[in-house]
């Protein structure tokens, strides 16, 4: 709805926490559970974002990982390079595709990652997340949406749940 006024419009992201409700692991370490972002726009205006989850590294040793990256842009404006490295140097760094699938900006977010791309263009390895806005899950209503963007994705099946356990606390 169009009310003119400026404290309504409406910003592709923002500083709300989505949570991680679903996720398709790529190879090697990884996020487990109790997955949350936030995407914050700085004062200069550049996008970047702040991540936090459960992982195990060094075998066995289990830590709320602390992550940061910071995006450039490309010639889609949804699609987005990231860049991320962890509060602590023990956790990953890379430089990995963000690109957001479909988002209704208020309750799910489809994300996207291919980090290779096979010989026939296909995804060989890469990572998925959906976001929701909601720490119990997919409101009924985005459920559709979202099955109809992992089926484009072809990663239908391959999702699995993201346990919010220990919910803010652990962190
Ligand atoms: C993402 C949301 C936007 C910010 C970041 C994200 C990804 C983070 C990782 C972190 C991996 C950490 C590991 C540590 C041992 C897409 C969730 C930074 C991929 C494996």
């Amino acid at each position: 709805a169009q009310d003119c006024q400026v404290a309504n419009i409406k910003v592709i992201f923002d500083f709300w926490t989505w949570y991680a409700v679903g996720k398709k692991d790529p190879e090697g370490l990884f996020l487990l559970d109790n997955v949350i972002a936030q995407i914050n726009i700085e004062e200069d205006g550049r996008m970047t974002a702040t991540a936090q989850g459960r992982v195990i590294i060094l075998n066995n040793w289990e830590m709320c990982a602390h992550m940061f990256a910071t995006f450039e842009d490309t010639a889609d404006p949804a699609k987005f390079k990231m860049r991320y490295w962890g509060a602590a140097n023990y956790l990953q760094t890379g430089n990995d595709d963000h690109w957001v699938i479909d988002t209704d900006y208020d309750n799910y977010a489809v994300h996207y990652s291919c980090r290779q791309v096979d010989s026939d263009g296909t995804c060989l390895d890469g990572y998925s997340f959906i976001f929701s806005r909601h720490p119990t899950g997919l409101r009924p209503e985005d459920q559709l949406a979202v099955y109809q963007k992992k089926l484009e994705l072809c990663l239908l099946g391959k999702y699995r749940r993201v346990a919010h356990t220990g919910g803010l606390a652990m962190l």
